[in-house]
């Protein structure tokens, strides 16, 4: 079993050529502004404040690449759909992605985020069916599940069901309840060793 609390932050990259060398697989988490990327790294390392979270969107603007237990890199990236001051994400968003998803050979999975309470965006169906063009692995993790009743959960399964999505991809956590992250956290270390 991976111990994902030996964790270390190596460094915020601007791109895929500013990429660390170390050649570990990475593990790629995107998704909307204030989805909970950075929280499920914490989440995930039993840390509180290694990835900078905010309720706030917006907050990480570059790939932040994590060691961990010297095996595989968690990569937090920028949250697409917001705008601010004058700085596009949505754009830098594509640069830097176009460039990682295409050029990223050591791309060992992609975990896209959606919130529970919320409808695929038109970003998220991008990405996925640039997942599914391309032949990546990815994972669809739907966050925040402490905040659903059984009948909103009901009506995001019913959405996979239509986007066709196969439910042996799909995790469901909360970063407050780690309890949640197990099955994740396990299918994650099958597929970077
Ligand atoms: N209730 C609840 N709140 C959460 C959960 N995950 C994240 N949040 C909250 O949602 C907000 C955004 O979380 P972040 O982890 O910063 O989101 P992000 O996707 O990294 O956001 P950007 O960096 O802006 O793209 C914060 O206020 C978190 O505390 C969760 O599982 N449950
Ligand atoms: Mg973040």
């Amino acid at each position: 079993m991976l111990n994902y609390k030996n964790v270390t932050f190596i460094k915020s990259a601007t791109g895929i050529s500013d990429a660390p060398q170390a050649g570990y697989k990475e593990v790629l988490i995107v998704g909307k502004s204030n989805v909970g990327k950075s929280s499920l790294i914490n989440a995930l390392c039993s840390r509180n404040q290694l990835a900078f979270t905010s309720s706030k969107p917006g907050h990480t603007r570059l790939l932040n690449y994590y060691d961990i237990d010297h095996t595989f890199y968690l990569v937090d990236a920028p949250g697409y759909g917001y705008a601010k001051g004058g700085i596009d994400l949505d754009e830098l968003f594509a640069k830097m992605m176009n460039s990682y998803l295409l050029e990223a050979s050591r791309l060992a999975l992609v975990l896209l985020l959606i919130d529970s309470r919320r409808d695929f965006s038109d970003n998220d169906l991008e990405i996925l069916s640039y997942l599914k063009q391309n032949n990546k692995k990815y994972f669809i993790v739907i966050t925040k599940i402490d905040k659903v009743n059984q009948k909103e959960k009901a009506l995001v399964d019913k959405r996979l069901k239509e986007l066709d999505i196969n439910k042996e991809n799909v995790y469901y956590v909360s970063s407050k309840e780690t309890r949640t992250l197990t099955s994740l956290k396990q299918a994650i270390e099958k597929i970077v060793q």
